[in-house]
This record gives C-alpha cells, structure tokens and sequence, in this order.
C-alpha cells in the first residue's frame, strides 16, 4: 500500500518564487507519517516547492487542509480523485469546516489525526473507510517522534519546528485555535519533548505552541529539562509575561532569543471587542516590555487592524510604538473571519461579511480584506496594512532597528539572522499580497523550485499585474457574495 502526503500551498503568482517567510517544515505531515505503519509506502509532495506528479501511481492520498489553502486542496483532490484515487483530509479548515471539506474528499479527519488516523487506515485497507471521522475527547500527544525524514529532499529554513503544548484557554473571538482546541490546553510530557531535542540533535528550535506559557508549571518544567541540551529557540507567549520574572529568567536561561507577542490593538476598547483579556490585564505595554528587554529577547509584535475604533490613526501610533521599541519583526496584520469562529458569525449577523466564503471566493486573494470595517472602507483597510508593512521593513527602518543591538543583534549570529530575515520580510511583502488562492489546473505547469508557468486562458490581466495599491477591493466584492463560491470548475 502507498499514501502520498500532499502539504498545498495557498496559492501563486506565475513565474515569482513562493512567499519565503512561509517555507517552513510541515510538522503535521510529519506526525502523519510517524503514525503510519512502517510497511505503508509513504511519499509526501509540498505544493509550495514541487510539482504534484497526479500520475504517479498512490492507493491513498492524504491533503492538510488550512482555510488559506483550502481551494487548492480541493483543487488538488479533484484531480487524484478524477483518477480514481481516493483522497482523506484534516487539519484546522477540515475540522471547522468538515461538511465542505466532505465535498471534496472522500473522508475528512476532524481534530487531532493521533487518535484517528491508525483507524482510517485499516478501515481504508478493508475497504471500509467511512466519510468522517471525529475525535471529541481533546487532543492526545502520540509518544511516537514525529518522522521528519518525510522531509528529504526539500529545502526549509533552518529552523525545527516543536511542540511542547497544543491549544489555548482564552477565547479571542477572532482565533480558530481555541475553537480547534475547545478553549482547552494540552501540555505535552516534557520527557516527551526531550526526547525528541536529544534525538534530532537540534539547536534552532522554534516552539510552535500558541501560547507557550499557558501552563506555569508545565513550562517552568520544561525550560528547567531543555536548560542542559544548549538549545536556542524562540517561541509564542502572551504579553502577562512581563508580570513573570521567574519565568523570563528561565526562559533566557533556556536558550530563548525571542518571542512572538500577539499585541492585537493599542485601543482598549478593540482589546475588548477581540476578548483579547490576556493583553486588557497588562496596563501599559512600554513598562511590560521594559521588563521584558531586561532578559535580552528580540521580539516579534503582531498587530491586527479592522476592529471598530480602528482609523488611520490607529496604523501611525501602531508603527510610531513599533519604531520606538525597535521590534525585531512585526506584522501589520488585518482582521479575517476565519470560519467556526465567533467573529465570523457576528460578521455574518450583523450583515458585514463581502463574501459567503472568502477561501473559495474567485476574485478573493490574499490581502483583501473580507468584511465591511466600521471606520474606513475594506480597499482602504488593505491600503494601509501594505503601507505601514512597507514603512516597518523600509531600509531606514531595519538600520535603525538594528542598532538596538541588546535586543536584536546581540551576537554575529542574531546580526546575520536579523538583517537576513528583516530583507526576506521586506521582500515577502509584495511577495504575499495579491497572491490568487489556488492555481485554476488548467494553467499548472511547473517552473522552477516553488514556481509556475501560466498557460491557458487565466486571468489575461491578473490583479497583482496592476497596483495593489489601487486595485478595489470595495467595489469588486459588491458582487462578490455565497454563489461566487468555487467557479473554478476542474
Ligand atoms: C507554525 C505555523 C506556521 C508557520 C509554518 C507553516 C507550515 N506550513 O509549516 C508559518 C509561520 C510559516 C505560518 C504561516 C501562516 N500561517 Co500558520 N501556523 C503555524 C502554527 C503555529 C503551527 C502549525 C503546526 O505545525 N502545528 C502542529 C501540527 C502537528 O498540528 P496541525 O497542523 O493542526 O495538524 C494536526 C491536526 O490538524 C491533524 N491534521 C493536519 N493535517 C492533516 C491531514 C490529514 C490527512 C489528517 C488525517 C489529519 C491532519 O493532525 C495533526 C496532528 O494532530 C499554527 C497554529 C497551531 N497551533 O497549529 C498556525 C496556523 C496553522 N497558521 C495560520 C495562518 C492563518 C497562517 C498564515 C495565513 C499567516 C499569515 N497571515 O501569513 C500563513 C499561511 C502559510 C501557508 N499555509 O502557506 C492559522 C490557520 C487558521 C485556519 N483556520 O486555517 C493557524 C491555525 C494560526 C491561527 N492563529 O489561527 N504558520
Ligand atoms: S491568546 Fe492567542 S491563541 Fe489564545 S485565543 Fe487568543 S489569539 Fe488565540
């Protein structure tokens, strides 16, 4: 028996390299793979760097589907199924959305593969594999390493990907995680995570829990584990950290250079319209990173504009508190409905979404923005995502910020890793915005790594051939709602 793994990309632009910042290591297929009996033959193409050879001969085929990926997923499982293969999917889309991921697939996992995926497979080698499977417990960590091995082959950053935790009890309308999760946290067993640091030998780590600092006493313990194996990682926390001295000092101690804070919005009341309580107990975000600079961590701000007090304003104070603690990075994020999340049904409540679903939507790229803001129009919430992005990563910008040299370039290492990464996300900005989500079949013919050739009839002049700048998102989606959905037809 032989599965392929398919990791889709969200989309490309014809004869550009993919966005770079994006190419990191899979971990979900990754954990697929670990969970796969070692007799299965097992493949797994990355849509973002490599063509899909759909004539190759697989008895099963099994896609991770997120909701910026999901209409070339189903791109991508129209044509194995075309040819008689049949196709599982899971992943954050799959479980918020498995009744249309069904549509598209012939069984969708919902939740966490652990537990379900050695089941899906005998029941696929009987013949009997049903159309869903849900797992409603939680989320179990497998004691199995996940096989990296899968990778071979492709080029990522350098950078391992790890999991100490999965999910998150706040409850930010916005976040799909904890609607994944259950507004549950899951640690996992810190000899566990030892374990696997030992085993791949890895000394860039990039902790992908959400909020890394959920559970005081699970991480107090594993920074305390990970402290001899001279690791050096970064990872996401919440912004209350800074009221935790203890655990900053274990952080440092550890190996950590930086952290990601989700900082959302300066105005407090867009903090309590988000739910974002986390960040509304932390009074003043300068005294909070005060603290936290103290310990000598590059940070990483990610900001989220469309909320209802937003207005130009909010942008120039946003970048204004950017410049003035010098982040390391920062990403002028705009608000998205994701979908099964609460912000997208009051979205639709209140009459505001500009599609029925803007994942499928035709003219839908990446960048527009998908709701009617309160305080500017949907063209001019993008318009000024891209322009204060531009601003931040501006050459003067990145200069300036790395003479901060305490947080940002404290060693020749993080001076490489800082002006490397800084032009990559400079780069990255134009790369991102218009992206098309999916690539019509009709015009896949592959070019260079992470490339395509455009062939046929799309799109003669496509929208990011004109000015991002001035491209309407406004007008265009007037008509842009439900039936729009899927036109691409295979
Ligand atoms: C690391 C990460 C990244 C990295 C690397 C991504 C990569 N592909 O390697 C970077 C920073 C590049 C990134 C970029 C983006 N990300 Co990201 N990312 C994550 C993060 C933190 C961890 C992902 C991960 O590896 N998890 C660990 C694996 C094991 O978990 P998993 O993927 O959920 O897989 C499990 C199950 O879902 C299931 N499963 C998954 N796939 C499949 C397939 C089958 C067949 C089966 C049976 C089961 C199954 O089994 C797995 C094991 O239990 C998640 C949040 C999270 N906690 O997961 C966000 C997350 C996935 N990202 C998200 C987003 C929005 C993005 C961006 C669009 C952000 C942006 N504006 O630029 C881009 C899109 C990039 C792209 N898709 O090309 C959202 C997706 C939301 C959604 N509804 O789809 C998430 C959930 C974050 C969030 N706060 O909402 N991301
Ligand atoms: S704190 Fe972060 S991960 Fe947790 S619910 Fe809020 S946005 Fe999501």
């Amino acid at each position: 028996m032989k599965i392929t793994f398919i990791l889709p990309c969200v989309g490309k632009k014809p004869n550009e390299p993919y966005v770079k910042t994006w190419l990191m290591e899979p971990l979900a297929i990754a954990v697929l793979s670990s969970l796969t009996p070692p007799e299965v033959e097992r493949v797994f193409y990355d849509d973002r760097l490599e063509s899909i050879p759909y004539d190759e001969p697989t008895d099963l085929v099994a896609v991770n589907v997120e909701s910026y990926s999901a209409k070339r997923a189903y791109q991508v499982a129209e044509q194995y199924r075309r040819r008689g293969v049949p196709v599982v999917m899971g992943g954050f889309h799959a479980t918020l959305m498995p009744d249309e991921a069904a549509e598209h697939a012939d069984a969708v996992v919902v939740g966490a593969a652990e537990p379900l995926w050695p089941t899906v497979l005998e029941d696929f080698k009987r013949g009997e594999m049903k159309k869903k499977y849900v797992y409603g417990k939680g989320n179990d960590f497998s004691p199995l390493l996940p096989d990296r091995s899968i990778y071979r082959g492709k080029k990522y950053t350098k950078v391992t990907l790890i999991e100490a935790g999965r999910g998150c009890p706040f409850h930010c309308e916005f976040c799909s995680i904890c609607q994944f999760f259950n507004r549950k946290y899951f640690p996992r067993p810190v000899e566990d995570v030892v374990r696997e640091l030992k085993a791949l030998k890895a000394k860039r780590v990039f902790f992908i829990d959400d909020n890394l600092v959920v559970d005081r006493e699970h991480t107090k313990a594993l920074m305390t584990a990970i402290r001899p194996l001279n690791v050096q990682w970064v990872g996401q926390v919440s912004l209350n950290i800074a009221k935790n001295t203890e655990m900053l000092g274990l952080m440092k101690e550890s190996g950590c250079l930086g952290v990601l804070i989700g900082f959302e919005s300066l105005d407090r009341g867009n903090l309590e319209a988000m739910g974002k309580d986390v960040n509304a107990v932390v009074r003043d975000y300068d005294e909070s990173l005060k603290v936290i600079k103290k310990y000598g961590l590059a940070i990483y701000a990610t900001f989220m504009f469309g909320y209802d007090n937003d207005t130009e304003e909010s942008f120039q104070e946003a970048l204004k508190f950017a410049l003035r603690q010098n982040f390391f990075f920062m990403a002028f994020n705009h608000l998205v409905p994701f979908p099964g999340t609460p912000l997208y049904d009051r979205m639709k409540r209140e009459g505001r979404l500009l599609y029925d679903k803007w994942w499928l939507a035709e003219d839908y790229r990446f960048g527009d923005i998908a709701f009617e803001p309160k305080r500017m129009s949907a063209e001019t919430l993008s318009r000024y995502c891209l322009k204060y992005r531009n601003k931040f990563y501006s050459l003067s910008s990145i200069v300036k910020r790395g003479f901060d040299f305490r947080a940002n370039c404290k060693s020749l290492f993080m001076v490489g890793v800082y002006f490397i990464q800084n032009v990559i996300s400079r780069g990255d900005v134009a790369r991102r915005q218009g992206l098309p989500l999916g690539i019509p079949p009709q015009t896949e013919v592959f070019g260079g790594p992470g490339t395509f050739f455009q062939k046929g009839s799309w799109s003669p002049k496509a929208p990011w051939q004109g000015d991002p700048q001035t491209r309407s998102a406004g007008g265009k989606h007037e008509n842009a709602n439900s039936k729009d959905s899927i036109r691409y037809g295979i």
